[in-house]
């Protein structure tokens, strides 16, 4: 355990070859899953040399190998991080007994349903992408993309392969339907709503990778804490790979604000084609509300359950004191139908989607106050700030009601004559696409984003980090 066998079909560290049954499983769902990418992953692009990261090993330190590859060559792996034998659950009703290796019997429902809606975002990611590519705006960007597709593609494996491991037939049956559903399509969406809204340019890809990857990493993180030894691995493997994509999203931000604030100094941001910052302000409404979405209802039944029963933890469980949750509430601000508002004092388990809120909220803050300091160094007094985590809900306790950005109930004639301030226009949404060009010359930018600081790997920033071959989208014959 540990190493990495890349001599097999599938590479893995789980020692896959010693299961026979599994591994001719998981080798006849490969070619389901390479029709689905050369299907649905980036379009136009198959036949391209990307320079990208694969993982080779899961040490902290040099788990990755960089090279050109194209896509459907990816080694697409089986990572989880090494087992600790002595593992004991740490919260939730199973406290301190040995951590399973096997599905409990009376939770195989609940796991299943977590791996599965987790599983789920994976490839729903990868098809709301597919397009941007052809409107990149340096080699660096789609590189950068390219890299959270083949990511987001190995942690669909990380959960199919969860599914065929312990799940038997259902679990084989979840694996092919993972491959069916798709982005947006009105008979056979993805599960959660934010996987459903297309991602057709680059400012919303970037607010996607910040704000929708990092729901990512907290989700992840609470089930890195499960008493089921296996997904709680294997999260905390998939980790390593998503701080890269909310690199990605935030620096990607960064930059367009650089831009815009060095536009500001010579004049009107729109006259010399850049993105004006209330236009990035509303996109971060849009991002970061239907992102908040996917943590679940304030007061849940559900979470009170996956908790109780030691199958999702809080993020960093074990820095906290009390592992039961039984003893504390969460004081929870609720409005009744005037909008008058109360606060109730929820049981602290049926809070746990909230919690989790609470951290990730604390998360999206740091990337803000981030980019407000690269508006201060260009001299811009603006700063972008995050609205209040009732505004523009589409699940839980405030979709019930509508809220302004500062969190004050409004009535719903109040919220339809504003709207248009906070959330993207279709005249905001066809100005940004107007915006979106190619940019494939090695070391040149589109002119609404500022180039990098670096490159990627110690590459410098002209590294020609895609190469078009015959058939590609950029080289068509
Ligand atoms: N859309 O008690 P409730 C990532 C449903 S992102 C549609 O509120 P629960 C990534 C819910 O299913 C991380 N439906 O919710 C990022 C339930 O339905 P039923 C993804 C929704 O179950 C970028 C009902 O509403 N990880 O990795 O406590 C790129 C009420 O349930 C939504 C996970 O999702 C929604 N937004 O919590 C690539 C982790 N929200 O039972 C990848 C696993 C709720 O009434 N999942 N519903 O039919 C979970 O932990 C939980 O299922 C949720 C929901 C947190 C999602
Ligand atoms: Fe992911
Ligand atoms: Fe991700």
């Amino acid at each position: 355990m540990g190493s990495v066998n890349y001599q097999e079909k599938i590479p893995n560290n789980v020692d896959l070859h010693q299961d026979r049954r599994l591994q001719r499983a998981l080798e006849e769902w490969l070619p389901n899953y390479l029709d689905w990418w050369t299907e649905m992953g980036p379009d136009g692009f198959q036949r391209d040399d990307v320079y990208l990261r694969t993982a080779v090993s899961v040490d902290r330190d040099g788990w990755a190998h960089f090279d050109h590859v194209k896509m459907p060559d990816y080694r697409w792996g089986i990572f989880l991080t090494p087992r600790d034998t002595k593992r004991v659950i740490h919260f939730g009703d199973h406290m301190g007994e040995p951590a399973w290796e096997q599905v409990p019997g009376e939770y195989r429902n609940s796991l299943r349903r977590l791996i599965v809606t987790q599983g789920d975002t994976e490839p729903a990611s990868v098809e709301q992408q597919r397009l941007l590519g052809q409107c990149c705006p340096s080699l660096y960007d789609l590189r950068n993309l390219f890299q959270v597709n083949v990511e987001e593609g190995r942690h669909l494996w990380a959960m199919v392969y969860l599914l065929h491991s312990y799940f038997g037939r259902d679990g084989r049956e979840e694996a092919e339907a993972m491959l069916e559903r798709r982005a947006g399509n009105a008979d056979s969406p993805r599960i959660l709503g934010t996987f459903n809204a297309p991602i057709e340019d680059w400012l919303s890809f970037f607010c996607f990778t910040t704000f929708t990857d990092r729901d990512g990493k907290y989700q992840l993180r609470a089930l890195s804490e499960s008493g089921f030894d296996p997904l709680a691995r294997t999260c905390q493997f998939m980790l390593t790979e998503e701080a890269h994509h909310m690199f990605v999203g935030q620096t990607g931000i960064g930059r367009i604000l650089k831009r815009t604030a060095e536009m500001m100094k010579k004049g009107d941001v729109r006259a010399q084609g850049g993105i004006p910052i209330d236009v990035i302000q509303r996109y971060v409404n849009q991002w970061y509300s239907l992102s908040l979405d996917l943590f679940g209802s304030e007061d849940s039944s559900n979470a009170a359950s996956f908790f109780g029963s030691s199958l999702k933890g809080r993020d960093r469980e074990e820095e906290l004191t009390e592992h039961t949750a039984l003893h504390e509430s969460y004081k929870m601000t609720k409005f009744d139908a005037n909008g008058r508002e109360f606060v109730e004092d929820v049981p602290l388990r049926r809070a746990m989607n909230e919690v989790l809120r609470d951290a990730y909220v604390e998360d999206c803050e740091k990337a803000v106050r981030s980019w407000n300091r690269t508006l201060a160094a260009e001299g811009c007094d603006l700063e972008i700030t995050l609205p209040n985590r009732r505004f523009h809900r589409g699940q839980g306790l405030y979709s019930e009601a509508k809220f302004d950005t500062r969190g004050q109930w409004l009535q719903a004639s109040a919220w339809s004559a504003r709207e248009s301030e906070w959330l993207p226009t279709d005249a905001d949404r066809a100005y940004v696409k107007s915006l979106m060009y190619a940019v494939t010359t090695p070391g040149e930018f589109a002119h609404w984003i500022a180039p990098p600081p670096r490159g990627i790997e110690g590459m410098p920033i002209e590294y020609e980090y895609v190469k078009f071959n015959e058939g590609s989208h950029f080289k068509k014959s």
